[in-house]
């Protein structure tokens, strides 16, 4: 199913700029854009169609994006509870990696990578999830073409309360380590999750992946409620640090050279997701707060702590965040979804570089129970687009970013 709407606007300042934007349209007076030679609306005037792409897909865990079958164009992969599946570009058809009993229900976290460096993208795939204690970590390896099995799992490691992975160069060598974050510490309980500590660990591919074991080190334990961590490279060096994002604030984690890690706060708060934007020219960290909560604040880079402003108090479950420059002004705004009742939804928030809200833009009204969602130009237009998965929804919707796109 296609639709096609333009979204609403929150503020008279925006609706201002809404009407000059189309009044400019008519006019054909448009100004230049400094990324893409398309036009640069106002802030606020942001239009997205959304496709449908997946109706019952259940519970979409995660969605990330990648070139799986290597011809260029960029495709979506996306997990349930039980299955591990591709979207084709451009036509989206689905197709199955994974399916039920290939893992322990239920899968979590996704992330893509070339594992075993042969040109052919594979996934690293977290499950067992709601199961505390039976957390697994496997890597899923894209065979040769015509090869039977297509897809084929193998054993990384175990972790109870494994929630999100991402492959980032935590020591500089130019190879990517696996970054695995549990949500809570072993033997922590409901609700407050005190106590024992969540790890975050490293696993590290090893020459024969599928193979040898992966050797693993743990970065911390001191995290509780670690609900989500982003891979950014913070000082002039080679290596990524870990942004953490638990109830104990924004830590970056950086690895020594002798294998020691320290932990350093760098944003007071109580995030559970955290996405890196950057915003006349300053480097930004977006989260929601707390865990599943009802706030998004934007931390600006600055030494020491960073700066802290709120920006939405008003959400219901957020979920999701992803940045990108969707109007082509060359500062990124934030695509946020949030997945519970009474009315779930996806919006475009501005902010300027101090993370003072510019316009809040409504991108799906009540369609969408963001569980997760991700940021690509899926069709190669130069505008980034947005692919969600959701929730009680049990969707997948594209998202086309068509801000600025003469009508
Ligand atoms: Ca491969
Ligand atoms: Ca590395
Ligand atoms: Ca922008
Ligand atoms: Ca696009």
């Amino acid at each position: 199913m296609t639709t096609s709407h333009t979204v609403p606007t929150l503020t008279a300042a925006v609706l201002g700029a809404a009407a000059a934007f189309f009044a400019a349209q008519l006019t054909a007076q448009q100004p230049a854009s400094a990324a893409a030679g398309q036009a640069a609306p106002p802030a606020g005037a942001f239009q997205f169609r959304a496709e449908q792409i997946a109706a019952d897909f259940g519970v979409g865990y995660a969605v990330t994006t990648g070139d799986v079958n290597g011809d260029g164009r960029t495709d979506i992969l996306a997990i349930n509870a039980t299955d591990l599946v591709w979207f084709q570009a451009p036509t989206w058809e689905k197709r199955v990696m994974l399916t039920a009993g290939a893992t322990v229900a239920d899968n979590v976290t996704l992330a893509a990578h070339d594992i075993d460096r042969d040109g052919r993208l594979d996934v690293a795939l977290g499950a067992g999830w709601t199961r505390q204690n039976t957390g697994t970590l496997q890597w899923v390896r894209q065979n040769a073409p015509g090869a039977t099995p297509a897809w084929e799992v193998f054993p990384i490691g175990a972790e109870q309360s494994l929630h999100r992975i991402r492959w980032a160069d935590v020591d500089g060598d130019r190879s990517l380590e696996l970054v695995v974050a549990s949500l809570q510490g072993k033997g922590s309980t409901a609700p407050n999750w005190d106590g024992p500590g969540a790890r975050l660990l490293i696993f590290r591919p090893p020459a024969n992946p599928r193979a040898d074991p992966w050797p693993m080190e743990v970065a911390t334990e001191a995290n509780h409620i670690q609900h989500n961590i982003l891979p950014l490279n913070l000082d002039a060096d080679p290596q990524e640090e870990v942004i953490t994002a638990s109830k104990e604030g924004l830590h970056a984690m950086k690895r020594g050279a002798n294998g020691t890690w320290s932990r350093t706060l760098i944003g007071e708060g109580a995030p559970g997701e955290v996405r890196l934007g950057r915003v006349g020219g300053r480097r930004v960290l977006a989260t929601v707060e707390p865990w599943h909560g009802k706030s998004i604040v934007i931390y600006g880079e600055r030494p020491g702590l960073w700066s802290r402003a709120v920006i939405e108090s008003e959400l219901t479950g957020g979920h999701a965040l992803g940045w990108a420059d969707f109007d082509g002004d060359g500062s990124d705004e934030l695509a946020a979804g949030w997945r519970d009742a009474p009315k779930p939804g996806l919006a475009i928030y501005a902010v300027d570089r101090e993370g003072a809200l510019k316009s809040k833009t409504m991108i799906d009204d009540g369609g969408m129970a963001t569980e997760d969602l991700a940021v690509a130009d899926l069709n190669g237009d130069k505008r980034p687009d947005i692919v969600a998965s959701g929730r009680s929804t049990h969707n997948v919707k594209i998202y086309w970013n068509e801000t600025g796109k003469p009508k």
